[in-house]
């Protein structure tokens, strides 16, 4: 009922996590209006006339108590009913996948690596894109997040997704989308001057386009020229290395 109010869901897990969003807007739209109808009656009832004077009181313990003892409650439960999501999409070691992805998240980009033809990362072969992340459909995609510098926040409504990446730390995450298309990929931590602008896409292909877009982006280049790879991360690590130093840039 609520469903034009989030983003479409493209994510498997996806309705684990709104149908609880969902609830807590019920939840906490029906106590709003409650509180607003009586306040508005009370303003009317109780306002000032001729002859009527102050009444002090001390308030009422039963009524402490009650509103007290019901939020708590609703808390609790709304812990339990979220526990099973979190645990799938958190908790549990993500579902097998041979599709991985390393995300270095920096002021102000997202560094996509691809781990190439031999499946491992931190070798020669290694693709890296800037801000731009390529996976199939309908395959679960393990995400390794690490951050270079600060606190950033891998978010993607659509995948309803949001984990911060910490640096010093590599925290693994997963995601299967089940619609081709392309989601924006913004950084949800305040994270320095440029984080507005700290934004990337996550583009889903078809399992034939995937294939093709992999043939003609990660192994053709990768294999004949290491000296592509270098070409494409020297601006990297200059920007990287500029960061730090400020002024004192060399050229
Ligand atoms: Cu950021």
């Amino acid at each position: 009922m609520l469903d034009w109010w989030l983003p479409e869901n493209v994510s498997t897990y996806g309705r684990d996590i709104d149908w609880l969003f969902h609830l807590i807007y019920w939840i906490t739209g029906i106590t709003a209006l409650l509180v607003f109808v009586t306040m508005i009656a009370f303003l009317v009832m109780y306002k000032d006339r001729p002859g009527r004077r102050a009444r002090y009181t001390h308030g009422n313990t039963t009524l402490e108590i009650v509103w007290t003892v019901v939020p708590s409650l609703i808390l609790v439960v709304l812990t339990f009913l979220s526990a099973p999501a979190w645990s799938k999409i958190k908790m549990q070691a993500p579902p097998p996948s041979d599709f991985a992805v390393q995300v270095t998240a920096k002021q102000f980009n997202w560094q996509v690596t691809y781990p190439g033809p031999d499946g491992k990362f931190g070798t020669a072969d290694d693709k890296t894109l800037l801000d731009e992340m390529h996976v199939p459909a309908n395959k679960v995609v393990h995400v390794r997040l690490r951050s270079q510098d600060v606190i950033h926040s891998f978010f993607v409504p659509q995948f309803r997704m949001k984990q911060d990446a910490v640096p010093g730390r590599e925290i693994m995450q997963w995601f299967e989308a089940t619609k081709p298309g392309k989601y924006e990929l913004p950084c949800a931590e305040l994270c320095g001057f440029g984080h507005s602008g700290m934004k990337g896409w996550i583009y889903v292909h078809g399992a034939e386009d995937y294939q093709k877009w992999a043939a003609e982006n990660l192994r053709a280049q990768a294999a004949p020229a290491a000296t592509d790879d270098r070409k494409a991360e020297e601006p990297k690590k200059d920007t990287a290395a500029a960061a730090p130093t400020g002024g004192k840039a060399k050229r």
